[in-house]
């Protein structure tokens, strides 16, 4: 299954109203990390859901690759202000790793190799809209990219796209991340323009 940008269906949308307030789109793909690059090499990298009672989930690299995998073209935006058209991602959409997991927890805390954390509603990783991403533009995701395998929530500002992602864990509460920790807004909807907490 394929799903698709704005752009490419429905009524023709010029590029200036798939760009957000405040926003730039640049053709270049920036690096953002907080600290150095952990190297994890796939098959020592696993992926562990975290329920709120304390049960797990886990996949290796092998059983996470062979899920169902969909591909996504998307524009992602970073709250430093860049927007890129159009990027190009396969993955494993994270529907397919909830599914028939029970669990009332309203939040989830993202955890990558290297410590860093962000925290979304679980809501927003539900519907089609996350993925565990593993590929970018047809080959396999980059370690500055977030390789060997990231999340990605391109609605949201992409400080939310955990690179070198670990697990999920659920939360009854909101539970900060780092940089929603530093101020960051804790939602972050770059068309409502969330940067910080307040907007
Ligand atoms: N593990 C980890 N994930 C991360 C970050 C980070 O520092 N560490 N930076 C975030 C930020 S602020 C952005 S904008 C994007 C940058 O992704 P990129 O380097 O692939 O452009 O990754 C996000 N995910
Ligand atoms: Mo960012």
């Amino acid at each position: 299954m394929t799903s698709f940008s704005p752009g490419f269906r429905g009524r023709p949308h010029s590029l200036a109203q798939r760009l957000p307030p405040g926003q730039y789109p640049t053709e270049s793909f920036p690096v953002l990390s907080a600290g150095p690059t952990p190297r994890v090499p796939a098959e020592a990298w696993s992926f562990t859901v975290t329920t709120e009672r304390g049960e797990t989930r886990s996949w290796t690299w092998e059983q996470m690759m062979a899920l169902p995998q969909q591909d996504t073209v998307t524009d992602i935006h970073c709250v430093t202000r860049w927007s890129k058209f159009d990027t190009r991602w396969r993955g494993v959409s994270l529907d397919v790793f909830f599914d028939g997991l029970e669990t009332t927890a309203g939040y989830v805390v993202a955890d990558s190799y290297g410590g860093y954390t962000t925290s979304l509603p679980l809501a927003d990783l539900l519907g089609g809209r996350a993925w565990i991403a593993h590929t970018y533009d047809g080959y396999a995701l980059s370690p500055e990219h977030g390789g060997p395998a990231r999340l990605l929530v391109p609605h949201l500002y992409f400080w939310k796209s955990a690179k070198w992602v670990r697990g999920l864990r659920l939360t009854p509460e909101d539970d900060p991340g780092f940089w929603e920790s530093a101020g960051y807004h804790p939602y972050g909807d770059p068309w409502r323009e969330q940067r910080h907490r307040g907007d």
